[in-house]
């Protein structure tokens, strides 16, 4: 029987070790291949991202921007961004953030009723506080819809993690040293405290017999004897010695701190950057995803409004570039740092390589050929009951300015190369 017994332990310890051991390590991502392709395909695109640098010490910052355009085609499942709040996503709070902007705004607050069809532009200054590699990723997050996660770059922190200083001076002068350990001790006194009265007040009835006893005194209808005299002035004592400790603390914090400014809940309104990307017009023809070539094509007509001819550059969407190589200024439009997983080998491949001329309108086959559409899990085409798709085509012309178009519509999914 013994044997047994322990023969049982020793395989469930067996067990219990191949578990820790299958499990992963450190988290590498946190779910920016998790969302919907409808959502990350038609909701946000962004792009223009810069990570400041690679590496910073703690205490010194890194800043991330780039703009971000909310597309026309807002999938009719998700919440419309009324209410958005501008964050980073990333392991809990190893770097801390320091400033948020939007178009220029002070981004702290949520922002209301962003505009779809529009861009906005962003800028996020985040400060080392946790020595290790890090994934950093601007996110929006819009109220009722979730995060919307844009590209992510590794940052490392170097350093102790003891080094890290926030210090600032209040709007009355008051200089804080450390603001991350700031009131703590306050905050604790004021729980154990608390925790004490809680504990002593259990005590006091604890000490009793307990349910039975207490039930079968109920059972023969003598709740009298449930309760003493004492028991009653022990309860006054505890409201009396509540109600002093509340009002007392809230003189003394008040006598203290006479300006107090509450948590901020307001919103802002922030105006689109000016509406300056509508050189070509476009339309979309058919869309196909060839299952097996892991290939995106698109048939998209598109007419050049500008006086320029123009070439096509770069097709992103879902934080993914295909990029048109045989385009000069598109491949030099490329951060050399930007990150690597993001910019499929193969790129946009564009059916002919003549730029549009002013005026022209024509039929353009885009295809985007790469693993990236598995490996970033953006193939639900083939089982989603929206099964639309989107991103933005970026279009140069020959002093290198950049014109933006969205495309958008219904994509499906095939077996054989039908386009
Ligand atoms: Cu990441």
């Amino acid at each position: 029987m013994i044997l047994k017994i322990r023969k049982m332990i020793m395989a469930g310890l067996a067990g219990v070790a191949l578990l820790i051991s299958a499990l992963p390590q450190t988290a590498l991502a946190h779910g920016e291949k998790a969302t919907e392709p409808s959502i990350r395909t038609r909701s946000v695109q962004w792009y223009d991202l810069t990570w400041s640098t690679e590496k910073v010490k703690v205490n010194d910052t890194v800043t991330l921007q780039g703009k971000f355009r909310l597309m026309s085609d807002w999938p009719d499942a998700v919440a419309k961004p009324t209410l958005v709040f501008l964050s980073t996503g990333g392991p809990s709070a190893v770097l801390t953030r320091v400033e948020t902007y939007i178009n220029g705004l002070p981004a702290q607050q949520s922002f209301k009723n962003m505009v779809l069809g529009r861009d906005y532009d962003f800028k996020i200054i985040m400060k080392g506080r946790i020595p290790g590699d890090w994934h950093l990723h601007p996110v929006l997050n819009v109220h009722n819809a979730g995060p919307i996660i844009g590209p992510g770059a590794w940052v490392s922190v170097e350093g102790n993690a003891a080094d890290f200083k926030e210090p600032i001076t209040t709007m009355t002068g008051t200089k804080i040293d450390d603001l991350e350990n700031y009131g703590v001790a306050r905050a604790q006194m004021w729980q154990a405290g608390y925790a004490l009265i809680a504990v002593a007040w259990l005590i006091w009835w604890l000490r009793r017999p307990l349910l039975i006893s207490r039930w079968r005194v109920l059972e023969k209808g003598r709740e009298d004897l449930l309760l003493t005299r004492t028991d009653d002035k022990v309860a006054a004592g505890v409201v009396v010695l509540l109600l002093v400790v509340v009002i007392v603390g809230y003189i003394k914090i008040g006598s203290e701190f006479p300006q107090l400014v509450p948590l901020q809940g307001g919103t802002v309104y922030a105006e689109p950057l000016p509406e300056d990307s509508r050189g070509v017009a476009i339309k979309l023809k058919r869309a196909e995803y060839d299952v097996p070539g892991r290939s995106m094509r698109l048939s998209v007509e598109m007419t050049n409004n500008t006086d320029q001819p123009l070439g096509i550059g770069e097709f992103t969407t879902a934080n993914i570039r295909f990029i048109n190589k045989k385009l000069p200024v598109a491949v030099a439009a490329i951060n050399p740092k930007y990150p690597k997983e993001l910019l499929p080998g193969n790129g946009l491949v564009v059916d002919s390589s003549a730029p549009l001329a002013p005026g022209e309108k024509r039929v353009v086959m885009l295809d985007t050929t790469d693993v990236a559409w598995e490996v970033e899990r953006l193939v639900s085409f083939l089982s989603n009951v929206d099964s639309r798709t989107g991103g933005l085509i970026f279009f140069y012309d020959p002093q290198g300015k950049r014109y933006i178009s969205e495309v958008d519509g219904p994509i499906l999914p095939v077996f054989k190369k039908t386009i």
